[in-house]
C-alpha cells in the first residue's frame, strides 16, 4: 500500500516537472490586425498593428506576409497582447492580401491571421478628378414643404470637404476595373465581382447603347461614350472605386450641402424651374449626357448635381431621419436596408430635380439611372 502511494507521488510529481519544463506550452492565438489602411502609394511606408495572444501569457512575435512575395521574417518578441507595429512599402499597384503568424519564446507558432486586403495605387493621380472645395460651417437641409422625407429643415453643421465637380465617368471607372484586376462573370459580359460583391455590370444590352465592353483581357469603354456618367454599378462598386483611391462616398449631407450651399435654395442653380440647358431629366429625352453638359452649376461649382444621373451617398436612407439627425456631421442611420439615392437622373420627372429631394435602393441595385461621385477630406 504505502509503495503503491509512493508511485503515485512520484508521477504526480513528474508531470510537475514536465509542465515546468514547457511539456505543456499551447501555441499562440492567430494573431489579430487592428488597424490597416485601405489604400496606400507605391513606395509609400505603411504601417500595420497586430496583436499576438498566447494561451499561456507566453512572450510573442510576428511574423507578416505581405501578400506581394517578400520574405518572410519574424520580428523581436514582446510581450503578450502588446499591439505591434510593423511597417512596409510595396513596389508596384495592386490589390495585396496580408496575413500575419505568430509564434511564442518556446518556438510553438500559431495558424495564419484572417486576410485583410490593401490596394496600392500609383504615387501619381491615376484617376483625374477635378474637386470642389466645400468650406466648413452651417447649412439648412431639408424642405418643409415637399415630401415628408424631407421634413423637417434643420441646420447641419458640417467640416470642411472636397466633391468631385462631375460624376464619375465610364472612363474613370474602366481604368479603376482594369487596375483591380477582375473579370466578368460570363466571359465577356455579365456582372463584376470584387471582394465579395458584385460591384457593376458590363454588356449591359442592346437598347443600352452606351457601355463599359472586356476584351478578354482588359476593360475598355466603347467609343464615344468615355465621358458618360458610369451607371449600372452598385452602391458597393461606389464604394469600392473611392476607397481604392482612398477617398469616400459623401453622407448624404454632404452631398445636399453641395448641391445647394447654404442658401436654402430649391436647385444649384437657385430658384427659377429646371429646364434642359441646366439638367439632363425626364423632359429633355434621350438618356445620359456627357457629365459637365449641362450649365446648372452649384455654388461649390458642381455639374450635374440636379438629374443625368441618381448619385449613391453613404447612408443608409430612412424616411424619418431628419427628426432624429445629430446636427453635427450626421452619418446617417447606423442600419437599413436602402442605401440613399440623392439628385434624381435622365427619367425623373421636374418633381424630382430638387436638391432636398431623397430616395434610396438596396445597395446591390445596378441601374441605369444611378451613378455616383467620390468626396475626399
Ligand atoms: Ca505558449
Ligand atoms: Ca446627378
Ligand atoms: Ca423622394
Amino acid at each position: 500500500m504505502k509503495k503503491y502511494f509512493k508511485s503515485l507521488l512520484l508521477v504526480f510529481l513528474s508531470s510537475i516537472a514536465i509542465r515546468c519544463s514547457g511539456g505543456l506550452n499551447n501555441s499562440p492565438n492567430s494573431p489579430i490586425i487592428t488597424d490597416i489602411p485601405s489604400s496606400a502609394k507605391i513606395n509609400e511606408t505603411i504601417m500595420v498593428i497586430v496583436v499576438a495572444s498566447d494561451p499561456d501569457g507566453d512572450r510573442v512575435a510576428c511574423m507578416v506576409d505581405w501578400g506581394d512575395g517578400s520574405d518572410l521574417a519574424w520580428g523581436s518578441f514582446v510581450a503578450n497582447e502588446t499591439g505591434i507595429s510593423v511597417t512596409h512599402t510595396y513596389a508596384k499597384e495592386g490589390s495585396y492580401s496580408i496575413r500575419v503568424k505568430a509564434k511564442d519564446d518556446k518556438g510553438a507558432e500559431s495558424d495564419w491571421s484572417l486576410i485583410k486586403t490593401i490596394n496600392v495605387t500609383s504615387g501619381s493621380n491615376i484617376i483625374d478628378i477635378e474637386w470642389c472645395e466645400v468650406q466648413a460651417g452651417l447649412f439648412g437641409m431639408g424642405n418643409n414643404n415637399e415630401f415628408d422625407d424631407e421634413k423637417p429643415e434643420h441646420n447641419i453643421y458640417l467640416d470642411s470637404y472636397y466633391i468631385s465637380k462631375y460624376e464619375i465617368t465610364y472612363a474613370q471607372y474602366c481604368k479603376f476595373l482594369n487596375a483591380i484586376s477582375v473579370s466578368p462573370q460570363s466571359g465577356n459580359t455579365g456582372v463584376v465581382y470584387y471582394n465579395g460583391n458584385i460591384i457593376c455590370e458590363i454588356g449591359y444590352g442592346n437598347y443600352w447603347d452606351q457601355d463599359i465592353l472586356y476584351d478578354g483581357s482588359k476593360f475598355y469603354v466603347k467609343s464615344g461614350y468615355e465621358n458618360y456618367p458610369m451607371v449600372l454599378v452598385t452602391w458597393h462598386g461606389a464604394k469600392a472605386f473611392c476607397e481604392y483611391y482612398g477617398w469616400r462616398l459623401p453622407t448624404e449631407a454632404e452631398w445636399e450641402k453641395a448641391s445647394r450651399g447654404t442658401d436654402m435654395r430649391k436647385y444649384p442653380w437657385g430658384n427659377t424651374e429646371p429646364d434642359c440647358s441646366k439638367a439632363q431629366y425626364e423632359m429633355c429625352g434621350g438618356y445620359t449626357v456627357p457629365v459637365g453638359t449641362k450649365t446648372g452649376v452649384s455654388p461649390y461649382g458642381c455639374y450635374d448635381m440636379l438629374g443625368n444621373v441618381w448619385e449613391w451617398c453613404n447612408d443608409w436612407y430612412d424616411e424619418n431621419y431628419y427628426s432624429v439627425s445629430p446636427d453635427n456631421n450626421p452619418q446617417g442611420p447606423s442600419s437599413g436596408t436602402n442605401r440613399v439615392n440623392r439628385g434624381g437622373s435622365w427619367y425623373s420627372g421636374s418633381g424630382f430635380i430638387r436638391c432636398s429631394d431623397r430616395s434610396g435602393s438596396p445597395p446591390s441595385t445596378r441601374s441605369n439611372k444611378i451613378g455616383f461621385r467620390p468626396v475626399k477630406d
